[in-house]
């Protein structure tokens, strides 16, 4: 006898839940979906990201045809270039990339050296980013690092040498997020090049792939790509209107700018993000963002007044015009358990350091923006 069984619904839109296509409304992980009982109250996925439901720290992903490209160089033994923007890139890391990554030979190019103060100390920079990769699983040490600022004058034949020599006759892949300056260092590359080989640079697909490419030969058998970028998805520069996304790079040496804070004090960086000290002592920190944001602090029961409020009241920039109710942030509580210098950074947007004592942070970010925390980056001796 047929059976007749009430379809499942999204509790907060009534869209007929479905498992098979992702574009299509009411979808659900069909893992989310066979793991709750017929009497659970389900979400689709789009109302869930729209719902006051954490989506951070989340890692950026990647495309299909990136990953295609990175298990083809892989196959053929090729030397990647990894570059990286310096100011933010520590929540960067794709896992399903890593893990095609790992075992690679790599030279990482930690590119706009001029974001960061001029006194800083470079090796510790170098370890600092050598950590880092290795805190994502990338096995890379400081001799594998480049510090580097890839203006139009930048000299980067020490480095074209090192690739050629390390590269073995095999092909070289530029990779790294968006605009993490890979094309510049292509141009760079270019400016000490000479083509020995009786190929022309061209850019086309990779291979079977519809990611373009440019192909500058080597030699007659291989050849460096400089590939799209990975989308900064989880990043303030990658979620807010292009609009504001220059006001929040910087584009000169950032400066620490000191703020005392003690118990329920909250920092907020325009209506962009906004950091509270929920346990713990008097803490001195060191924020560094762009010099032009506004930077304002108040005590955290007036949190909707001079956050919320303010952003209602376009009294502060906002990440986005179409994003400003409390459920457009994604709040977060980082206990402090390491020790020494310490960094909280929000992907894009900037960090602060301190001197870690057991604190409790509470941090409120843009939907679907990470935070991180990692030893510091450059400190507080830059401090004014
Ligand atoms: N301040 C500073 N800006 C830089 C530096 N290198 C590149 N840029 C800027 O960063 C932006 C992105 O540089 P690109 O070289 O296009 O970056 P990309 O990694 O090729 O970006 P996609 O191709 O979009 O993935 C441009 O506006 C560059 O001018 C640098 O050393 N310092
Ligand atoms: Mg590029």
């Amino acid at each position: 006898m047929a059976t007749i069984e009430a379809v499942k619904r999204c509790f907060s839109c009534g869209a007929m839940l479905q498992c098979e296509d992702p574009n299509a409304e009411g979808y659900i992980n069909p893992e989310i979906f066979n793991n709750f009982g017929p009497e659970s109250l389900l979400l689709c996925e789009h109302c869930y990201s729209e719902a006051r439901y954490n989506q951070t720290p989340r890692a950026s992903s990647v495309s299909e045809d990136m990953l295609a490209m990175v298990r083809d160089a892989k196959a053929k033994d090729g030397l990647i270039v990894y570059v990286v923007d310096l100011f933010s890139f520590e929540a960067s890391f794709p896992p399903e990339l890593v893990e095609l990554l790992t075992g690679m030979r790599m030279i990482v190019l930690a590119n706009k050296l001029d974001l960061l103060p001029e006194k800083i100390d470079k090796e510790t920079l170098r370890e600092y980013v050598a950590h880092r990769f290795r805190v994502a699983k990338l096995s890379v040490t400081h001799n594998d690092v480049y510090l580097v600022h890839l203006d139009a004058q930048a000299d980067v034949a020490e480095i074209a040498e090192e690739v050629q020599s390390r590269r073995q006759g095999k092909d070289v892949f530029l990779i790294g997020s968006s605009r993490a300056g890979k094309t510049a260092f292509r141009d760079a590359f270019l400016r000490c090049f000479s083509n020995i080989s009786h190929h022309p640079i061209v850019t086309s697909n990779y291979g079977e792939t519809d990611l373009p490419v440019m192909h500058i030969p080597l030699d007659d058998h291989s050849t460096l790509y400089d590939s799209p970028g990975i989308e900064l998805n989880n990043d303030v520069r990658g979620v807010v209107a292009p609009s504001l996304r220059r006001k929040i790079v910087p584009n000169k040496a950032v400066k620490a700018r000191k703020i005392i804070m003690t118990k329920g004090m909250v920092v907020a960086i325009e209506g962009i993000a906004a950091f509270y000290l929920k346990e713990g002592k008097r803490t001195p920190i060191y924020l560094y963002c762009k010099e032009e944001l506004h930077v304002s602090t108040f005590s955290y029961k007036h949190l909707d007044d001079n956050f919320f409020g303010k952003i209602k009241g376009k009294k502060l920039k906002v990440y986005d015009p179409n994003h400003i109710d409390s459920n457009d942030f994604d709040a977060f509580e980082l206990t402090v358990t390491e020790n020494g210098e310490r960094d909280i950074g929000i992907e894009g947007l900037g960090w602060f350091s301190f001197e870690a004592g057991s604190q409790v942070f509470a941090l409120l970010v843009p939907k679907c923006v990470s935070i991180y925390t990692s030893r510091a980056k450059i400190g507080k001796k830059h401090g004014k």
